[in-house]
Protein backbone atom coordinates (compact mmCIF):
# COMPACT_ATOMS: atom_id res chain seq x y z
CA UNK A 1 0.00 0.00 0.00
CA UNK A 2 1.42 3.04 -0.80
CA UNK A 3 1.92 5.90 2.08
CA UNK A 4 2.02 2.86 4.92
CA UNK A 5 4.52 3.90 7.38
CA UNK A 6 4.74 0.37 7.80
CA UNK A 7 5.85 -0.55 4.29
CA UNK A 8 8.83 1.86 3.69
CA UNK A 9 9.63 1.76 0.45
CA UNK A 10 12.22 3.83 0.97
CA UNK A 11 16.30 3.63 1.62
CA UNK A 12 16.33 7.46 1.81
CA UNK A 13 16.86 8.37 5.49
CA UNK A 14 15.69 11.51 6.80
CA UNK A 15 17.45 13.20 8.79
CA UNK A 16 15.00 15.82 9.98
CA UNK A 17 13.30 14.98 13.47
CA UNK A 18 9.19 15.84 12.18
CA UNK A 19 9.22 18.07 15.62
CA UNK A 20 11.22 19.07 19.16
CA UNK A 21 8.89 17.17 21.53
CA UNK A 22 10.20 13.64 21.84
CA UNK A 23 6.52 12.13 23.56
CA UNK A 24 5.19 9.17 21.94
CA UNK A 25 1.47 8.01 22.36
CA UNK A 26 0.89 4.09 23.22
CA UNK A 27 -2.66 2.78 22.45
CA UNK A 28 -3.56 -0.74 23.83
CA UNK A 29 -5.72 -3.26 22.91
CA UNK A 30 -9.61 -1.46 23.46
CA UNK A 31 -8.34 1.86 22.74
CA UNK A 32 -6.86 3.58 26.30
CA UNK A 33 -3.73 5.40 25.75
CA UNK A 34 -0.93 7.50 27.14
CA UNK A 35 1.25 10.01 26.19
CA UNK A 36 4.91 9.08 27.38
CA UNK A 37 7.76 11.01 27.36
CA UNK A 38 11.73 9.68 27.90
CA UNK A 39 11.14 10.97 31.58
CA UNK A 40 8.90 8.45 31.79
CA UNK A 41 10.77 5.80 30.06
CA UNK A 42 13.63 6.80 32.44
CA UNK A 43 11.31 5.34 35.66
CA UNK A 44 11.00 2.11 34.05
CA UNK A 45 13.61 -0.46 34.32
CA UNK A 46 16.76 0.01 32.04
CA UNK A 47 18.17 -1.93 29.64
CA UNK A 48 21.50 -1.59 27.60
CA UNK A 49 22.50 -3.42 24.00
CA UNK A 50 26.32 -3.24 23.50
CA UNK A 51 27.43 -4.18 19.38
CA UNK A 52 24.16 -2.28 17.55
CA UNK A 53 24.80 -1.01 14.28
CA UNK A 54 22.74 1.14 11.63
CA UNK A 55 23.64 -0.12 7.99
CA UNK A 56 22.30 2.52 5.74
CA UNK A 57 21.49 0.72 2.11
CA UNK A 58 23.75 3.85 0.32
CA UNK A 59 24.87 5.43 3.05
CA UNK A 60 27.63 2.82 4.44
CA UNK A 61 27.32 1.64 8.29
CA UNK A 62 27.55 3.51 11.76
CA UNK A 63 28.39 2.05 14.93
CA UNK A 64 28.91 -0.22 16.83
CA UNK A 65 26.86 1.57 19.39
CA UNK A 66 25.84 0.91 22.31
CA UNK A 67 21.75 1.71 23.13
CA UNK A 68 20.06 2.42 26.33
CA UNK A 69 15.96 2.63 27.58
CA UNK A 70 13.52 -0.02 27.80
CA UNK A 71 12.57 -2.63 26.51
CA UNK A 72 9.50 -2.97 24.04
CA UNK A 73 8.22 -5.79 26.39
CA UNK A 74 8.92 -3.83 29.63
CA UNK A 75 7.27 -0.94 28.30
CA UNK A 76 4.06 -2.90 27.41
CA UNK A 77 4.20 -4.90 30.08
CA UNK A 78 3.98 -1.53 32.29
CA UNK A 79 0.27 -0.64 30.47
CA UNK A 80 -0.97 -3.76 29.16
CA UNK A 81 -1.58 -7.19 30.94
CA UNK A 82 -3.33 -8.92 28.49
CA UNK A 83 -1.65 -10.96 25.13
CA UNK A 84 -0.98 -9.11 22.07
CA UNK A 85 0.07 -10.36 18.88
CA UNK A 86 2.08 -7.09 17.51
CA UNK A 87 3.28 -3.73 17.81
CA UNK A 88 2.79 -1.08 15.21
CA UNK A 89 5.67 1.33 15.82
CA UNK A 90 5.81 4.73 13.76
CA UNK A 91 6.76 7.74 13.65
CA UNK A 92 5.25 11.51 12.10
CA UNK A 93 8.05 11.67 9.14
CA UNK A 94 5.80 8.79 8.29
CA UNK A 95 8.79 5.50 8.53
CA UNK A 96 7.18 2.47 10.66
CA UNK A 97 7.88 -1.08 11.80
CA UNK A 98 5.98 -4.03 12.74
CA UNK A 99 7.53 -6.09 15.60
CA UNK A 100 5.77 -9.67 16.81
CA UNK A 101 5.33 -9.88 20.38
CA UNK A 102 7.12 -13.49 19.43
CA UNK A 103 9.88 -11.80 18.55
CA UNK A 104 9.94 -9.92 21.79
CA UNK A 105 9.55 -12.78 24.01
CA UNK A 106 12.08 -14.65 22.46
CA UNK A 107 14.02 -14.68 26.09
CA UNK A 108 18.13 -14.83 25.69
CA UNK A 109 17.96 -16.28 22.36
CA UNK A 110 18.08 -12.89 20.69
CA UNK A 111 19.25 -9.17 21.94
CA UNK A 112 16.15 -7.53 23.44
CA UNK A 113 14.16 -4.88 21.15
CA UNK A 114 14.57 -1.52 22.67
CA UNK A 115 13.22 1.83 22.72
CA UNK A 116 16.24 3.76 22.91
CA UNK A 117 16.68 7.15 24.81
CA UNK A 118 20.36 6.57 25.41
CA UNK A 119 23.84 6.17 23.10
CA UNK A 120 26.97 5.45 24.06
CA UNK A 121 25.85 6.16 27.94
CA UNK A 122 24.94 9.46 27.22
CA UNK A 123 21.08 10.94 26.81
CA UNK A 124 20.66 10.60 22.94
CA UNK A 125 19.93 14.06 20.82
CA UNK A 126 16.95 14.77 19.04
CA UNK A 127 18.33 15.18 15.85
CA UNK A 128 19.60 11.31 16.94
CA UNK A 129 16.23 9.68 16.91
CA UNK A 130 15.25 10.20 20.54
CA UNK A 131 12.84 7.64 21.28
CA UNK A 132 14.26 5.36 18.52
CA UNK A 133 13.44 1.50 18.26
CA UNK A 134 16.54 -0.37 18.08
CA UNK A 135 16.09 -4.15 16.60
CA UNK A 136 19.62 -5.38 16.98
CA UNK A 137 19.15 -8.52 15.30
CA UNK A 138 18.42 -6.80 11.88
CA UNK A 139 22.45 -6.31 11.05
CA UNK A 140 22.00 -5.71 6.88
CA UNK A 141 19.28 -2.90 6.63
CA UNK A 142 18.46 -0.20 8.83
CA UNK A 143 14.24 -0.10 7.83
CA UNK A 144 13.57 -1.42 11.88
CA UNK A 145 15.54 1.02 13.50
CA UNK A 146 13.05 3.65 13.50
CA UNK A 147 13.98 6.97 14.88
CA UNK A 148 11.86 9.60 16.21
CA UNK A 149 8.81 7.05 17.77
CA UNK A 150 5.50 9.06 17.56
CA UNK A 151 2.82 6.49 17.67
CA UNK A 152 3.01 2.71 19.07
CA UNK A 153 -0.03 0.95 18.86
CA UNK A 154 -0.42 -3.13 20.01
CA UNK A 155 -3.09 -4.81 18.17
CA UNK A 156 -4.30 -8.32 20.26
CA UNK A 157 -4.88 -10.36 17.08
CA UNK A 158 -3.44 -10.31 13.21
CA UNK A 159 -4.89 -7.73 11.21
CA UNK A 160 -6.50 -9.20 8.36
CA UNK A 161 -5.46 -7.84 4.97
CA UNK A 162 -8.24 -6.97 1.95
N1 LIG B 1 11.70 8.05 11.47
C1 LIG B 1 12.59 7.58 10.59
N2 LIG B 1 13.40 6.55 10.96
C2 LIG B 1 14.29 6.06 10.08
C3 LIG B 1 14.36 6.57 8.76
C4 LIG B 1 13.51 7.65 8.40
O1 LIG B 1 13.54 8.17 7.28
N3 LIG B 1 12.64 8.12 9.35
N4 LIG B 1 15.27 6.03 7.86
C5 LIG B 1 15.76 4.69 8.13
C6 LIG B 1 16.89 4.38 7.29
S1 LIG B 1 16.53 4.01 5.67
C7 LIG B 1 18.16 4.38 7.76
S2 LIG B 1 19.45 3.90 6.79
C8 LIG B 1 18.46 4.76 9.17
C9 LIG B 1 19.52 5.85 9.24
O2 LIG B 1 19.88 6.04 10.56
P1 LIG B 1 20.85 7.20 10.99
O3 LIG B 1 20.16 8.50 10.65
O4 LIG B 1 21.08 7.01 12.44
O5 LIG B 1 22.10 7.02 10.18
O6 LIG B 1 17.30 5.21 9.88
C10 LIG B 1 16.12 4.50 9.60
N5 LIG B 1 15.09 5.03 10.47
MO1 LIG C 1 18.51 3.13 4.86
Amino acid sequence: MKDDPLQPHSHEPNPTPPGADAAFRLVVPGGASWLISPADLATLPQTAVSDCIIVSTGHGTSGPFTFGGVTLGALIAAYYGGLWHDAEIISADGFGNRVLAREVQQGESAPPILLATHIDGRPMMRQEGLVRLIVPSERDDALRQVKWVGKITINSQRKTEN
